[in-house]
């Protein structure tokens, strides 16, 4: 995965007679996300460019041929997409200071046009390409990935089956049956990179979550200790699990370690980034 580890190449240019400064990602471009091209002489008169469409959220400039692409997305923290490419350049338009789009900072331009600063004023020119009102921005924040997903029990008590814990509902729980060692496991279906796992306690009866061992593995028989948790636990408590960096795993574990108890919580959130 390629994490957004900043390479920064800045460079000052000239707008509305003020010096600006711009940061670039050297080597990295950003693909899949391309919504036209330009002909332009440097990185930074494409980045200039960018600030004044609005439908532009991040630039690669490819240095050979002087392209300028403009892109319809800014990569997420669990991005696949932001690729080495030796020689090119990056640049995300959140990074932008405002001052880079001059007199066209804040203009009144529609989606299918870029501003164009003339003098102190500023006019509008259609885009190469006609722009959709409704743009897909993909998703590449983390997310939950135990939603609705296949998992099971030790035991099961009545009909508090262990898909409540991935119903995203904190009012439905599962419950095991009192076991020495009672446990739930979610298969997240792909391998995924966790940075989180939260569990919500059950609303009731919160205090028997205790010496709960949080396991995540490639199979369930080939699990790795992700997090401990002492407890005892309180009605209706937010738990969250965190480890100093991503865990890659399909399979999430919870159990029990010193019975008799029941294990019954109402959620369980596995908080990841698919594996590039
Ligand atoms: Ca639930």
């Amino acid at each position: 995965m390629y994490h957004l580890t900043f390479l920064l190449g800045i460079v000052f240019v000239w707008a509305s007679c003020e010096l600006v400064v711009i940061k670039r990602q050297k080597d990295r471009i950003y693909t899949g996300h391309v919504l036209f091209e330009v002909l332009l002489p440097m990185w930074s008169i494409c980045a200039q460019y960018c600030s004044r469409v609005k439908v532009c959220k991040s630039i690669n400039f490819i240095s050979w041929n002087k392209t300028c692409q403009i892109n319809y997305a800014e990569p997420g923290i669990c991005s696949c997409e932001l690729l080495e490419s030796v020689g090119n350049s990056f640049v995300m338009a959140s990074t932008f200071p405002e001052k880079l789009a001059g007199q066209c900072n804040g203009n009144d331009c529609n989606l299918n046009q870029s501003c164009i600063p003339n003098e102190m004023d500023y006019y509008c020119v259609p885009l190469p390409i006609n722009v959709s009102e409704n743009f897909k921005t993909p998703n590449e924040e983390p997310q939950n990935v135990a939603l609705g997903k296949t998992c099971g029990q030790s035991s099961t008590y009545l009909n508090e089956h262990a898909e409540h814990v991935v119903d995203g509902l904190a009012n439905t729980h599962h419950h095991t049956q009192r076991e020495q060692s009672p446990y739930w496991w979610v298969d997240l279906g792909n391998f995924y990179n966790i940075m989180r796992i939260e569990v919500i306690n059950r609303h009731t009866s919160g205090y028997r979550l205790h010496d709960l061992d949080i396991a995540v593995g490639t199979r369930l028989d080939d699990m790795s200790i992700f997090a401990h948790y002492v407890g005892p636990g309180k009605n209706h408590e937010h738990l969250v699990f965190q480890c100093s960096r991503y865990t890659a795993g399909r399979y999430v574990n919870l159990t029990i370690t010193k019975g008799p108890e029941i294990l019954h919580v109402a959620e369980v959130m596995v908080i990841a980034c698919p594996v590039c």
